[in-house]
Parts: C-alpha cells; sequence; structure tokens
C-alpha cells in the first residue's frame, strides 16, 4: 500500500465528511490497479504510441486500420479487466445520497475522462463521461444517421474494419479525439458539478483540457479541492490538499474513516 501523507488525508476526510456536494473527477489512474494501461505514467500508452499516430480524426482518415488495430487490442484488454476498489467506493457514494440516520446527506457527482466503462460496471450513477467510451461506435463520415452512436461490445471485432451500418462508411470508436469538441451536454453538466463543496480529482496527470480545467474552475467558486495521486502533478500545487498514494488504497481508506 502507498501512503505517504496522514495528515492531508485526514484534513480531506472532515471536508467530505462535512460536505453535502461532492464531485469526484477521475483519470486513468482509477483503472491502473484493474490492468488498463494508463496514457502517460510509466508504462502509459503514449510512451509506445504517439498521441497524434493514433487519437486524432487526422490519425483515423491516414490509416483507420492501425487506430482500429490499437482501438481493438484496448478493447480486449479492458473486457478481461473489472472495477478494482476505487471505482467500487465511487459507485457506492455515488449511490448514497439518502443518508442513513444521523448522517448528512450526501450529493456525490462521478464525472470521469476514462473510456473504459470501469465506472458503470461498478454501479455508479449518473456518470458522466467527458471523452466517450470504447464500446461505442459513431459514423466517421458524420452521417445524420450516424452522428448518434451505437453500442458494440464485441470482442474480438470481426475481421474487416467496423462500417456505419447507415452509409457503409467507416466507423470509429465515439471517444474524443485531440482536437475534437467535447459533447456540450458532458461539459455542461461537469461544469455544473464544479459548484460543490469538495472536488477531488483522482488518477489523471491534469495536462488534458478542458478536463484538467474544473478543479481550478471549482475552487474559484469555493469549494475545497483535493487530488490523489501517485505522484505530483501541475494540479498538486495549486490544490487544498495532495495525496500521494493509489486510488485504490487511498479511496477506501477514506471511505472507512467517512462512513
Ligand atoms: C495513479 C495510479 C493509481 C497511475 N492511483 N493515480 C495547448 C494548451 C492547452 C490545450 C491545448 C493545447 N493544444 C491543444 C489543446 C487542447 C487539447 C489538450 O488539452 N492538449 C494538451 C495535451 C495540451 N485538448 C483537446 O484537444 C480536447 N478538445 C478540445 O479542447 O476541444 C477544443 C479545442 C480544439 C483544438 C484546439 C484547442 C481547443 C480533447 C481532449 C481529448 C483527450 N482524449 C484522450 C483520448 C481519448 C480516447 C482514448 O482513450 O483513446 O483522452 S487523450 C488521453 O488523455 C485520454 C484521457 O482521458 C486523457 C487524460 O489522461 P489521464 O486520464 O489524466 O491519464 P494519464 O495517463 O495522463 O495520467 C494517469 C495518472 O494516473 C498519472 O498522473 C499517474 O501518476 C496516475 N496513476 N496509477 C492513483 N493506482
Amino acid at each position: 500500500m502507498i501512503l505517504r501523507v496522514q495528515q492531508p488525508l485526514t484534513e480531506l476526510a472532515a471536508r467530505l465528511r462535512a460536505a453535502t456536494r461532492i464531485t469526484v473527477m477521475t483519470g486513468a489512474g482509477v483503472s491502473a490497479a484493474s490492468g488498463v494501461p494508463t496514457f502517460r505514467g510509466a508504462g502509459g500508452l503514449w510512451r509506445t504510441y504517439r498521441a497524434e499516430d493514433l487519437a486524432t480524426p487526422e490519425a483515423f482518415a491516414r490509416d483507420p486500420a492501425l487506430v482500429w488495430e490499437w482501438y481493438a487490442w484496448r478493447r480486449e484488454k479492458v473486457a478481461s479487466c473489472s472495477p478494482n476498489a476505487a471505482h467500487v467506493v465511487l459507485a457506492r457514494w455515488s449511490a448514497s445520497a439518502k443518508a442513513s440516520a444521523g448522517q448528512v446527506p450526501r450529493d456525490v457527482r462521478v464525472v470521469t475522462q476514462n473510456v473504459d466503462d470501469l465506472h458503470i460496471r461498478a454501479g455508479t450513477r449518473d456518470l458522466i463521461r467527458l471523452h466517450g467510451s470504447l464500446w461505442e461506435l459513431k459514423c466517421f463520415n458524420g452521417c445524420s444517421a450516424g452522428a448518434t452512436t451505437w453500442r458494440d461490445e464485441r470482442v474480438p471485432l470481426p475481421d474487416g474494419l467496423p462500417r456505419c451500418p447507415y452509409c457503409g462508411g467507416y466507423a470509429r470508436p465515439a471517444v474524443v479525439w485531440f482536437g475534437e469538441s467535447l459533447h456540450g451536454g458532458d461539459v455542461n453538466r461537469a461544469v455544473e458539478a464544479t459548484a460543490c463543496d469538495v472536488f477531488l480529482t483522482v488518477g489523471t496527470s491534469a495536462v488534458v483540457y478542458p478536463a484538467a480545467g474544473f478543479v481550478h474552475h471549482a475552487r474559484s467558486l469555493g469549494a475545497f479541492t483535493a487530488e490523489i495521486n501517485l505522484e505530483p502533478t501541475p494540479a498538486s500545487s495549486l490544490v487544498d490538499v495532495s495525496i500521494l498514494g493509489a486510488a485504490e488504497d487511498v479511496l477506501p481508506q477514506l471511505d472507512r474513516v467517512i462512513s
């Protein structure tokens, strides 16, 4: 177990206990203990591949087979993974709107940048998914019917590149690539969730915008802000409390203290 700083954990627990509105924003580090590779940490995906080669519309237009090969590999990887203790705690918090007698009722929102769906599989309610899902596809050509995403959980994918059932063009993963706008409704819900008592970021390198900006927005609105990560990030010196530790260790410990 990696838990290097006890004092910030105690302070965060006290803040969480007193809070009525809590927002937790997660990144790839939350799924690391499940076996899902992160992007930028040790062993992260970008250490092996260049983002520009795989996670942009230009990359897909240039070489859809290469991009699909990468996504097919990641779908297979994620399909073999299960939610870990961090997902389980957040799922329980998200469902704990009605508190038992004597407890403060809590409204817990979970916002994620992850496309793996492990929060959903753990049972998180009303999850806000900023970067889409590995398990949904849409038309790459942008045909009107294929703009609405459809579910595709086939693992492995059949031979040949997935096609749009409406226009026959290439289908693509319904994830948000660099240079693409996030879905307006998701951004609005996330911005709304920055109006909270405690805003906690977990397992994100805090470098990809607009997600990385939400913790600062929450702070400007008066939220107590905190971060849980294995290592310092650009947000560490700006949040009220930075806890160096693993999400799957720290969240269950916080849960025990505040429950
Ligand atoms: C643990 C742990 C454990 C490990 N416990 N912790 C210049 C300046 C500012 C912005 C821009 C700019 N140029 C371009 C932009 C915009 C760009 C951007 O932010 N770029 C930055 C990199 C500079 N953003 C966009 O393009 C976004 N769209 C947009 O802004 O539209 C308007 C616009 C367009 C064009 C120009 C300007 C504006 C879209 C961003 C989409 C991001 N997409 C991806 C891929 C999704 C699909 C897929 O998965 O295939 O999303 S990139 C990748 O990064 C993925 C993630 O969701 C995202 C964030 O990564 P995350 O989750 O933080 O993971 P890691 O790996 O980075 O970090 C893991 C952390 O966990 C590490 O810190 C570890 O230490 C830690 N950890 N184990 C706790 N057990």
